[in-house]
């Protein structure tokens, strides 16, 4: 059965007490009983103290990133075995600027796929064309390819730990959202390339999230559309109340 999804990624911002504050904001703001299960995505170092304070049956908390070896002699990195060891149990994969600022090919992001699959983590799989890969009427193809280069190595029984994040770079943070219309469009198919290789049953339980300059003033009209099971918020996630209108808009 396809869920409803609004997570929040705190991207670099927030410190501990930051954290803890916001944190409580949505536990108390947020009805026990939303149409949406939400995900909040803190940074590694607030993530512990996060899962501790969760009291709330329908909030969740995510890693930021996860590195691909089991452990070993990789400074600065943290493991699925860390984040799960602390009852993190979701992780978000591919986001543009682990891409762009931090080099992640689709090879690499498929290798944290496994490894965060091996450890029975959810993967929130974000992707999306670039600017220039829509001018030029190619974005069909880059989505396409960054799905099967990415993340279509993985089995069928793999999906239920998937959610898939249809993120335009050209809408990240830049206020520029793309229309319904255009969300609608990408959505029904990628949907359709899930089908094309995994058949009907696992395109239509997988939740698609449009992710890029989500805000509480057009978030009602995107999610109103078929294909579009929710959102993945940056900027609008930094305040309890922008992120509350937009989880309780779905
Ligand atoms: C896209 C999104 C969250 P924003 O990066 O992943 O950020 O809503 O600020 O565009």
């Amino acid at each position: 059965m396809r869920k409803k999804i609004v997570a929040g990624n705190w991207k670099m911002h927030k410190n501990a007490a930051q954290t803890k504050e916001l944190l409580n904001e949505l536990l108390s703001q947020i009805p026990a009983e939303t149409a949406a299960q939400v995900i909040v995505a803190p940074t590694f170092v607030n993530l512990a103290s996060a899962v501790e304070n969760l009291t709330h049956s329908n909030i969740f908390v995510a890693a930021q990133n996860v590195h691909q070896a089991e452990s070993g002699a990789f400074t600065g990195e943290i493991s699925a075995e860390m984040l799960t060891s602390i009852g993190v149990k979701n992780v978000i994969l591919g986001h543009s600027e682990r891409r762009a600022i931090f080099h992640e090919t689709d090879a690499l992001i498929a290798s944290k796929v496994n490894t965060a699959l091996k450890h029975d983590m959810t993967v929130i799989f974000c992707f999306g064309e670039e600017l220039k890969d829509r001018q030029s009427g190619n974005h069909f193809n880059i989505v396409e390819n960054q799905l099967k280069d990415g993340l279509f190595h993985i089995q069928a029984k793999d999906w239920e730990s998937i959610v898939l994040a249809y993120e335009p770079v050209w809408a990240i943070g830049t206020g520029e959202t793309a229309s319904p219309e255009q969300a609608q469009e990408m959505h029904e198919f990628i949907r359709e390339t899930v089908r094309k290789a995994f058949g009907s049953d696992i395109a239509e339980d997988v939740s698609i999230l449009y992710g890029g300059s989500v805000k509480p003033d057009n978030a009602k009209e995107i999610f109103s559309k078929p294909d579009v099971d929710g959102g993945l918020i940056g900027g609008a996630a930094l305040n309890a109340k922008d992120f509350i209108a937009i989880v309780t808009s779905i």
